[in-house]
């Protein structure tokens, strides 16, 4: 173990904390990790939203191995590489219908930049050059990269830096325990809160405005579900005014919530599409865009030899994680991994509802295999008994992650029954402790 930990400046940590009484993880395997000293932890969060195969799958180290000796890097612009060409044929296969290009990034932020500057370009390139205006919604996730924290709803990761992206605005957010509560599955109170964004047409007119974006579950900010009807009534209200719907898939994708992407769970197909995390399981940094044909095709004028759209990164494609993206989509085709949270949800829903009535449990959460429980904050010092909670958890080998006062699970799809009670059981028993 490193002598000493001064100079790693840790992502989104408590870094004087951490330091203090720091939480290591040093190997991985199926549904554990295993800290240096040998402890086994359950991961209750697929590692960061990411893991859905599971650690360690053979397919994709060997992918991953054979990849760095055969082609380590192949640059991005004006060149191509065999996977990158594969990798989009096969994704599209999973996609829903009419969304079937695919832009590479190398992360969720970087998918959401991406679609958000798409989105502009294209009301230009089709003769909509006034809408430019960006609505996002409060309580949404977007990433950390200026475009996603000016549309994002999170006022911890937008008031440090300024002015933002001129230009947006918020709708509401779908957060309404006093009606909603210990719903299993979708909330059934809520499905007008998309009526919002009329009021922001009313506004900013819609000639202004060039798209939405939404998490179709909001995932960061505590599992917050769509109620019933509210995300189809949204795809209406941006037909009816020429918005395009963005859908940040960066968690819901790759069978979260029980089919390859929440937009077919739900049934709204959106315009484009963000996704990250479980596209290479986690294991090599990825993330992409999903264009539909409409959007893809509004570029392809002017002269061939001319370049079409004036992005991407030095990474987009990456050998290393094609051959990983390849080998996860074929590790999920193997073990059906992409509908298993749809045959699981049933068991995983009672099992986490089985927690009402413990001290200080004011909601519970689920959908798929994702779920969120909701604690009432300790008097005065907000996130205290939900940081806690975690650090019970982890001494009693469960790995959880909490945001505010809720405790968010998201287990990888190849958990087996004992494994979500065991979940529970640590859980439940760190709610008890930290009454
Ligand atoms: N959009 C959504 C909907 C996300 O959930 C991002 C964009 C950004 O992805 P990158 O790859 O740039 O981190 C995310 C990421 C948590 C947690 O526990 C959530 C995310 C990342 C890390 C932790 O709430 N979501
Ligand atoms: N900064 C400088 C100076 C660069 O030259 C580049 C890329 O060439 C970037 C930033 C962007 O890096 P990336 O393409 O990895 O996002």
């Amino acid at each position: 173990m490193a002598k000493n930990m001064d100079a790693y400046w840790m992502p989104f940590t408590a870094n004087r904390q951490f330091k203090k009484s720091p939480r290591l993880l040093a190997r991985s395997q199926g549904m554990h990790f295993w800290t240096p000293e040998g402890r086994e932890i359950l991961d209750g969060v697929a590692g960061l939203w990411c893991v859905n195969a599971g650690h360690a799958r053979p397919k994709i180290v060997q992918a991953i191995a054979e990849q760095a000796a055969e082609l380590d890097f192949a640059p991005s612009f004006q060149m191509g590489h065999p996977k990158a060409f594969e990798l989009a044929e096969q994704l599209v296969k999973l996609t829903p219908q009419g969304l079937n290009k695919v832009f590479y990034t190398n992360s969720g932020s970087e998918s959401v930049d991406t679609a958000l500057k798409m989105a502009i370009a294209y009301q230009r390139a089709r003769g909509e050059g006034s809408r430019t205006r960006l609505i996002g919604r409060e309580r949404g996730y977007h990433g950390v990269n200026f475009g996603g924290i000016s549309v994002g709803g999170i006022v911890a990761n937008r008031k440090m830096f300024g002015t933002l992206l001129a230009g947006v605005d918020h709708i509401r957010h779908t957060h309404d325990p006093a009606r909603n509560a210990f719903s299993v599955g979708l909330p059934q109170h809520g499905a007008e809160l998309a009526d919002d964004l009329e009021r922001l047409v009313a506004l900013h007119d819609a000639s202004t405005i060039a798209a939405v974006i939404v998490e179709p579950v909001a995932g960061s900010t505590g599992v917050l579900l769509p109620p019933k009807g509210y995300l189809q009534r949204l795809r209406e209200i941006c037909d009816r005014h020429g918005i395009l719907l963005i859908f940040d898939e960066v968690i819901t994708g790759f069978g979260r919530t029980g089919q390859p992407f929440a937009a077919q769970t739900f049934g709204v197909t959106p315009d484009l599409m963000t996704v990250a995390k479980g596209l290479t399981n986690g294991c090599v940094p990825m993330g992409a865009v999903f264009a539909s044909d409409k959007i893809h095709d509004a570029f392809m004028n002017g002269p061939e030899h001319l370049i079409e759209f004036f992005h991407g990164y030095t990474y987009s494609a990456h050998p290393l994680a094609c051959a990983a993206a390849l080998a996860t989509l074929e590790t999920y085709a193997d073990e059906g991994l992409l509908t298993r949270a749809a045959q699981l949800e049933g068991y995983f829903a009672d099992a986490l509802h089985s927690l009402k009535g413990l001290p200080n449990v004011i909601d519970i959460r689920n959908i798929g295999l994702v779920g969120g429980v909701e604690l009432a904050p300790l008097p005065g010092d907000p996130a205290k008994r939900a940081f806690n909670v975690f650090l019970d958890c982890w001494e009693h080998g469960l790995l959880v992650r909490t945001t505010g006062d809720i405790v968010a699970l998201s287990p990888p799809l190849i958990i087996e029954k004992p494994q979500i009670d065991r979940i529970v059981d640590v859980l439940g028993a760190a709610i008890k402790r930290n009454a």
